[in-house]
């Protein structure tokens, strides 16, 4: 653009701008509120997003591609303006004409709220593939739920995890668009009986409970192109909203029941990340999503395929995130079978061949399995198809697989009275995935291995990747122009490109600018820090930092022992002199994970006790932030020189957290999980610090005992005095940590805290010595952000439409 042209954009949207003001606020820019200049400017750019979006639909229905549909219950997209902003190339535009109107562009930024519908990486890296899929122009689309209380908002009062309900909603979203046109109706609850109809054989389904589903779209823009695709999320309403004047009070209180009934489907988002919680709203949930978006899907491709469903499993994919949307297969069996007329044999070939699943996590406590009882008095004729794909199976299973009873039953979708989702989901689709090598090793090995024997082409690996738009170019703006000037823009749409960055290695000019970078990025951090927590943090100490949700799998603990120990030994020792650290933590704990909520305490303990201590001469911090969410952790990525990844090996299916700060040049602290060790292979031994049992030795033990906390604790000094801590009244007499305490030696420590201290230890210790050596950290540093090329949900993206959706 010339210099002329971009004056007169400028100053064209100066004029929207203030047009735009008076049109939401009826008031003059001069006058109006911080919330109306925010909303001004959402509204403006959702003009401009609205118009692409239209010809992006039309583009579609012209041009016949293979479609994606994306099922998942949780999508945590974060803020959008700025990504809307950028990837329409307009942020130079609105930064100077919101400066030339007086007005604060990041101010007005943070007025959006951060919707909150999902726990953690499940979520979010549903978000990423949704970004990556509308940059990379393929027609790919969410469906999930309108949650009204997305995530609780996490407060920290007196060192503890206090909820207060989130309302993302509180102000309106200027973001999404109602539907009602469009809105179908899920039936749930009543009773199936067979009648001859004309001869045939019919389900009827009466007395059942219907319930509106409205949908809520939500626009996707690509970075820099024109494609914007859809987030559908649907929300609970009662099937009519009642006429006031004709009721009588029975049947008025009757209408306020169905309301608030149909309306809880959709009113939260569970809170339990890894966690299967069996309640019957969470079980409606899924149907509820399941049933809306299919039935949307399916009518419109009728529309466009002259009511021909042949061609189905050639023109659509759909995608099960986890297995919150396995209904999925039984509902298209129902949808193809009850009101397409199709026989069992073809509505199945269309099933399978059109579905594809992702499993997330091999924690036993996060397996769904539904009661039976409860799915049949829901979902009646879901319970009676799930109960058909089952038999069919077994008599399969039985005539060719050679198979004995015992290992039959092993396989069965319904066992003990339950509905095992997982096998539901393995057997309606023709892909199963893991979302990283160890975790896809272990699919085949153990959790899935009977299935894994039974159809070994079903099943696949694609590692996890995360946007880089959002968790480096927008919000790492510093490193985004380094790079830039460095080695041109290719790497903008090729992430792979970034390992050019490696020829400046021994460049001194660069790496002034690479480190003053960091250092600006901890500065702004460490402002947040003293806002938010009135800590006092050294920008120049090393930023060691552990933000993902809280579990015991995760281990946090671990990294607070340590910290504890570290204390000890300072304090022990008072004229030893160590890098500074800042150790720097944020999760949320689901509300009724008391262990986790205990460990937050913790955290929070060793922070006062750490922090206020004159004899550490201010030598560690230790800072507990509040509330982490997307918008968080776009300030926390570029500020970190140390990623903590430590779960226990085997447990973390995939991480992805370890791929944001990657990417933003902190090198990671991990175990050998999930794509840690991905991340090793990439960066090379010299640029990562690992420690801490291998997943065999994991499981090993797990399998077959040796392993003794006690005995561990009896041999090691440092131990013993940090476990005493924990109930010896170091935290002040009423802050008792005993049962972290007993976890730990009484119950034999499940996630091998105390056997991986020592080594994680040493670990820690080293990093001392490798900050004091600015050229090797600076090498290590750049050697993250040029090798994860590989961690781009891009490159993820096209691992899917080759080898799971075969849409290339
Ligand atoms: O390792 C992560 C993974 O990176 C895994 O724990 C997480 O998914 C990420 C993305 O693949 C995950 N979350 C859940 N299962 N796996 C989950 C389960 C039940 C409810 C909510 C979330």
């Amino acid at each position: 653009m010339k210099p002329s042209e971009h004056l007169e954009e400028i100053e064209n949207f100066k004029s929207a701008y203030i047009k735009k003001i008076e049109e939401v606020s009826g008031e003059y820019l001069s006058e109006s509120s911080l919330l109306n200049q925010y909303e001004a400017l959402a509204e403006l750019v959702m003009d401009k997003i609205a118009s692409q979006w239209a010809k992006t639909r039309s583009q579609y229905d012209e041009i016949p591609h293979k479609r994606v549909y994306l099922f998942s219950i949780e999508f945590l997209i974060g803020r959008l303006l700025k990504s809307y902003v950028n990837s329409l190339d307009m942020e130079e535009t609105v930064k100077t004409a919101m400066a030339e109107l007086g007005l604060d562009y990041e101010t007005i930024l943070s007025q959006e709220t951060d919707p909150g519908l999902g726990n953690g990486g499940l979520g979010r890296l549903m978000a990423c593939f949704l970004e990556s899929s509308a940059t990379l122009g393929l027609p790919f689309h969410g469906n999930g739920i309108h949650y009204k209380h997305g995530l609780f908002e996490q407060k920290i009062i007196n060192g503890e995890q206090v909820e207060v309900a989130d309302n993302w909603l509180r102000h309106g979203y200027p973001f999404e668009i109602r539907k009602p046109n469009e809105a179908v109706i899920v039936k749930f609850y009543g009773n199936l009986h067979s009648e001859k109809i004309n001869g045939v054989l019919t389900f009827v389904y009466e007395d059942y409970e219907p319930i509106l589903a409205v949908p809520y779209d939500i626009p996707l823009k690509g970075y820099h192109n024109n494609t914007v695709n859809s987030l559908r999320l649907w929300s609970a309403e009662p099937i009519e909203e009642f006429d006031l004047p004709s009721f009588n009070e029975g049947q008025f209180l009757d209408a306020v029941r169905h309301k608030s009934e149909a309306e809880a489907i959709t009113q939260i988002l569970y809170p339990n990340d890894n966690k299967f919680d069996g309640k019957q709203l969470r079980l409606k949930q899924e149907y509820f999503f399941v049933c809306a978006g299919l039935k949307r899907m399916i009518t419109r491709f009728k529309r466009y395929n002259n009511d021909c469903l042949d061609e189905f499993a050639d023109k659509i994919c759909i995608h099960i995130n986890d297995t919150h949307p396995a209904l999925c297969g039984p509902e298209m069996m129902r949808i193809f079978m009850d009101e397409e007329g199709l026989s069992w044999d073809d509505a199945w070939k269309i099933t399978v061949n059109s579905l594809t699943f992702t499993n997330h996590t091999v924690l036993p406590e996060a397996l769904e399995k539904w009661p039976v009882d409860m799915m049949k008095f829901l979902l009646p004729r879901i319970y009676m198809i799930i109960e058909e794909i089952n038999r069919q199976f077994q008599e399969e299973l039985r005539s060719k697989s050679g198979l004995n009873e015992l290992q039959i039953n092993s396989l069965s979708i319904i066992q003990d009275g339950q509905i095992n989702m997982a096998n539901l989901a393995i057997v309606c689709c023709h892909s199963v995935n893991g979302v990283a090598e160890l975790h896809s090793k272990i699919l085949k090995e153990e959790t899935f291995n009977g299935y894994y024997k039974l159809f070994p082409e079903r099943f696949h690996s694609v590692t996890n990747g995360v946007t880089p738009r959002r968790f480096l170019i927008n919000s790492n703006t510093g490193l985004r122009d380094l790079i830039t000037e460095s080695i041109g823009t290719d790497w903008l749409n090729n992430l792979f490109d970034l390992e050019k960055l490696m020829t400046f290695k021994n460049d001194a000019p660069f790496f002034d600018r690479f480190n003053r970078i960091k250092l600006d990025n901890k500065i702004h951090l460490a402002n947040y820090i003293n806002a938010h927590n009135h800590i006092s943090v050294n920008p120049e100490s090393i930023f060691d930092i552990q933000v993902k949700r809280i579990h015991e799998y995760k281990r946090q603990l671990l990294n607070a022992l340590q910290i504890l120990h570290l204390y000890n030994h300072l304090k022990a020792n008072p004229h030893i002199e160590i890098v500074p650290r800042t150790f720097i933590f944020a999760g949320k704990a689901a509300q009724g994970y008391y262990f986790a909520k205990e460990v937050i305490k913790l955290i929070n303990a060793i922070a006062n006790l750490v922090n206020n201590d004159k004899d550490i001469r201010d030598q560690i911090k230790v800072v507990f932030l509040a509330n982490f969410n997307v918008t968080l952790g776009e300030i926390i990525y570029p500020a970190a020189n140390i990623s903590e990844q430590i779960s226990t090996a085997g447990k973390e299916a995939s991480g992805t957290g370890n791929m944001k700060f990657m990417m933003n040049g902190a090198i990671t602290l991990g175990t050998m999980d999930g794509a840690n060790i991905e991340i090793h292979e990439a960066v090379g031994d010299n640029n990562i610090l690992t420690f801490g049992l291998s997943s065999d030795e994991v499981s090993h033990f797990e399998k077959h005992g040796g392993y003794s906390s006690v005995q561990i604790y009896e041999n090691d000094h440092r131990i013993q005095k940090i476990m005493h801590q924990l109930i010896d009244g170091t935290f002040g007499h009423l802050a008792s940590f005993q049962s972290v305490y007993d976890s730990l030696l009484l119950y034999n420590d499940t996630y091998f805290v105390l056997k991986d201290f020592d080594s994680y230890a040493t670990a820690q210790h080293h990093i001392n010595e490798l900050f004091k050596d600015k050229n090797k950290w600076f090498e290590m540093s750049l050697s993250n952000v040029a090798y994860s090329g590989l961690f781009s949900s891009d490159r993820a993206i096209l691992e899917y439409q080759k080898n799971i959706w075969k849409t290339l």
